[in-house]
């Protein structure tokens, strides 16, 4: 889906703001139908729940309704008037004048209302937006919505982060001619000293297309006739790690020899594969090191925020890291295009986290049920889950800094019938996407020799906790569980390996002379033995620390209000691993140690 831009045929209204604000029950029956009766107002783009005091607001499960009024510029006569949600967690209806105008499930992904017959340009509307936080065994993620003893409706979820709900992202206001582009695709290659630009123009009817390739002074390097083809660009300029370069793909749509419609595409011209045991972003091997992020910051919960936005790149940059994974869910499409401007690398991934009922088991001992069936997740949920990734590249795949999927966080795949859910996604994600490689991160019970699917991906990528979950405050231990692991997958699979998490809980100010777990010394300690290992192995692509901050959780013994694996504090101060992963990733500089 194509992002709103203002460009010469097109305008755009950002309706973010404060708006009226209530939850279900709160506002009469049918709280679209007239103006909403509350005292309440709530901050777009924004979580909700931490915004208020009161806990039946941040506790809240089902559906809550945001309403302001807007006018149609004036100037929209023939124009056709669309509403896009940038996010609505995790299931959104759109509501223009009391009429439902769209309805979306899916809460980190965009939609779209076609509102043009229900409003008048000039004049003002009242939009109302209804958002459900629910989720259940058929929702990416999946969730278990349960009744508590004292009546109240709880949401169970297996992820470890809070279930922030809202309107996080943007909402807008836009227009577009009534023929217009409705969808472009580029894949760029490297032939000798030209970049090639493959692309494919989608339009509302048809109608007679061109194509412009703008460098970044605004120059035209290139052009062409029609609907799809490929360009070249002489004497490119690649986007790379840490050296970003963009161009711009100017796409119009013509009637009667006019531009009727304008669209334009940044881009840039990288190429990425997988060969052997090597990750290479322009044919040069890379080594990822970085961090799982979150959208997490206090207030917002997961509201996007620019100024985080930029401090957090500034304090990736400070640290060495070259990329990061959006764990665990596709982030505002602003980061990614932040990323693209700066050249730091991305690891996509879709909201498939939970996907597992043997972690409980395995921290229990105690049986569980089968993660794989029809009473738990069967044929509906790999459905809502390919819908999920389907949008997902469908959003995000003219990023040049996003290079590869990553299809779903530690889902139960050493567990049968985890082939059978995972084969027909991965079919669609190379069917949808040729051009980037993809992986599925593995949990601590999936090893090299029980795991049914790391075979069907291009990079092995594996999350670890020996030293924390396992063998905590045993580092000697840890360092011989990890190596055996990592060769494990390493030995059965010939492909490049990387660690999409490893990290210790730690809290900032606690310190000892021994390896005590939660101290600032412990986490440094526990970094530094997985670097150990890490650099004893040829096929050993990257490392991503999890986390890049504390971030919320729901309750739990095991979390100190909230999870504490950041080498940032939640308000982004760094914690004394900080120093240490800075010396080691500004010498390593994106290219891998030679092994030890
Ligand atoms: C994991 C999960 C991540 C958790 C982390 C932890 O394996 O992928 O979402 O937050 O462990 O800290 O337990």
């Amino acid at each position: 889906m194509l992002k709103p831009r203002s460009t010469a045929t097109r305008e755009q209204v950002n309706l973010d703001g404060i708006w009226r604000f209530a939850i279900d029950g709160a506002a009469g029956p049918e709280p679209w139908n007239g103006p909403l009766d509350t005292r309440l107002e709530a901050a777009v783009p924004a979580s909700y729940n931490d915004l208020f005091t009161d806990p039946a607001i941040r506790d809240h499960v089902g559906w809550v309704w945001y309403q302001r009024t807007v006018r149609v510029p004036r100037g929209w006569t023939d124009e056709r008037v669309m509403v896009r949600v940038d996010a609505a967690t995790h299931e959104g209806k759109v509501y223009a004048d009391g009429v439902l105008a769209a309805e979306h499930i899916g809460g980190y992904t965009p939609f779209e209302a076609d509102i043009t017959d229900l409003v008048s340009a000039g004049d003002e509307f009242r939009l109302t937006i209804g958002v459900n936080n629910e989720l259940t065994n058929v929702t990416i993620p999946p969730g278990t919505v349960t009744i508590s003893r004292s009546g109240r409706r709880e949401q169970q979820y297996k992820h470890d982060f809070f279930n922030y709900a809202g309107l996080a992202r943007s909402v807008w206001l836009h227009s577009v001619p009534p023929v217009h582009v409705t969808d472009v695709t580029i894949a760029t290659g490297v032939e000798g000293t030209a970049g090639t630009v493959a692309y494919t123009v989608e339009t509302s009817a048809s109608a007679p297309v061109q194509v412009k390739v703008l460098g970044a002074d605004g120059t035209e390097v290139a052009a062409a006739q029609g609907g799809n083809g490929t360009v070249r660009i002489e004497d490119v300029r690649l986007w790379r790690p840490g050296g970003a370069y963009l161009y711009d793909l100017v796409v119009e749509v013509l009637h009667d020899g006019e531009v009727v419609d304008s669209y334009t595409e940044p881009f840039g011209v990288r190429t990425v594969e997988v060969r052997g045991t090597q990750f290479l972003i322009n044919g040069e091997p890379f080594y990822f090191t970085g961090f799982g992020k979150h959208e997490d910051t206090p207030v917002r919960g997961k509201g996007h925020d620019d100024a985080y936005l930029v401090h957090d790149t500034q304090l990736m940059e400070w640290i060495g890291a070259n990329s990061f994974r959006t764990s665990h869910y596709p982030y505002a499409e602003e980061v990614l295009e932040f990323a693209d401007r700066h050249g730091i690398v991305v690891i996509d991934e879709t909201a498939a986290v939970g996907l597992n009922l043997a972690v409980q088991g395995g921290l229990t001992g105690r049986p569980h049920d089968p993660t794989w069936s029809p009473e738990t997740f069967g044929e509906a949920t790999q459905a809502a889950h390919a819908r999920h990734l389907q949008e997902l590249i469908a959003r995000d795949k003219n990023h040049p800094s996003v290079v590869m999927w990553c299809l779903a966080n530690e889902s139960s795949s050493a567990e049968e019938g985890a082939r059978e859910y995972f084969e027909p996604l991965v079919k669609l994600a190379r069917e949808l996407d040729p051009t980037r490689p993809i992986t599925h991160t593995a949990w601590l019970g999936a090893t090299g020799d029980n795991d049914l699917i790391a075979d069907l991906f291009d990079v092995v990528t594996v999350n670890r906790y020996y030293g924390w979950y396992i063998a905590n405050g045993d580092l000697e231990t840890a360092e011989q569980y990890l190596e055996n692991d990592l060769r494990g997958w390493i030995e059965k699979f010939g492909k490049p390996v990387m660690m999409g998490e490893y990290g210790a809980d730690t809290m900032p100010g606690l310190h000892s002379v021994w390896d005590v777990p939660w101290t600032e010394e412990y986490q440094r300690a526990h970094l530094e033995m997985h670097h150990r290992v890490f650099d004893r192995f040829e096929a050993f692509v990257g490392e991503h620390v999890w986390n890049f901050a504390d971030f919320a959780t729901s309750n739990g013994i095991h979390r100190v209000d909230g999870n504490k694996k950041g080498v940032f504090t939640r308000d982004r101060r760094p914690k004394g691993a900080a120093h240490m992963l800075r010396a080691r990733w500004r010498e390593l500089n994106g290219r891998k140690p030679p092994a030890r």
